[in-house]
């Protein structure tokens, strides 16, 4: 196995969440289980090339070719905590009443030699407001601020990459 040294190849994520608040309708069908409920959201590592690059088919936004793994580390208040996703899109949808840390654990593929890594995501599900008041807005402003979002760019550096894998990376 041949490293290339002295090299460092970037690729840039994006990871994060969006959150809306649950229709009656949702809330309805969660009542008898989950009445306190009251957003849906997802959280998602995705690729951050350009929206161009994007819409091609297994194009540079799919991470799949040096990502094995995600694993999204929910709270202890949801039932198994810790989900594993294993091809794209990385991303877990759920509902739930609170904001937490997020741990994103994520595994390269074999080949490329790397430690996993761990990111970290405060869910947010409440928008920011104007006043910058810490108050949780109430529902009805909630749904006419619209989806909250809240994502972070970072990128991902292999330093001194195996052969193979720098192969790998560049032919995607
Ligand atoms: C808080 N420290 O108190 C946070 C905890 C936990 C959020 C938030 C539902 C889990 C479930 C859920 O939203 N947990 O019952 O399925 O705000």
């Amino acid at each position: 196995r041949v490293r290339v040294r002295g090299l460092n190849i970037h690729r840039p994520i994006i990871y994060g969440n969006i959150a809306t608040v649950l229709t009656p309708k949702a809330r309805e069908a969660l009542a008898a289980t989950l009445p306190d409920h009251t957003h849906t959201w997802t959280v998602a590592v995705r690729g951050a090339a350009s929206a161009s690059d994007q819409d091609t088919v297994g194009g540079a936004d799919d991470l799949s070719h040096f990502i094995k793994r995600v694993t999204f580390k929910l709270h202890d208040t949801y039932p198994i905590p810790s989900r594993n996703v294993d091809k794209p899109p990385f991303e877990i949808t759920e509902t739930g009443w609170g904001e937490f840390e997020i741990q994103i654990r994520i595994t390269f593929v074999p080949d490329a030699g790397e430690k996993p890594i761990t990111l970290y995501h405060h869910l947010k599900l409440h928008p920011w407001t104007a006043t910058g008041d810490p108050e949780i807005p109430p529902l009805d402003v909630a749904i006419k601020a619209g989806p909250v979002h809240s994502w972070q760019y970072d990128e991902l550096v292999f330093s001194d990459p195996f052969q193979t894998f720098l192969a790998t990376l560049t032919t995607h």
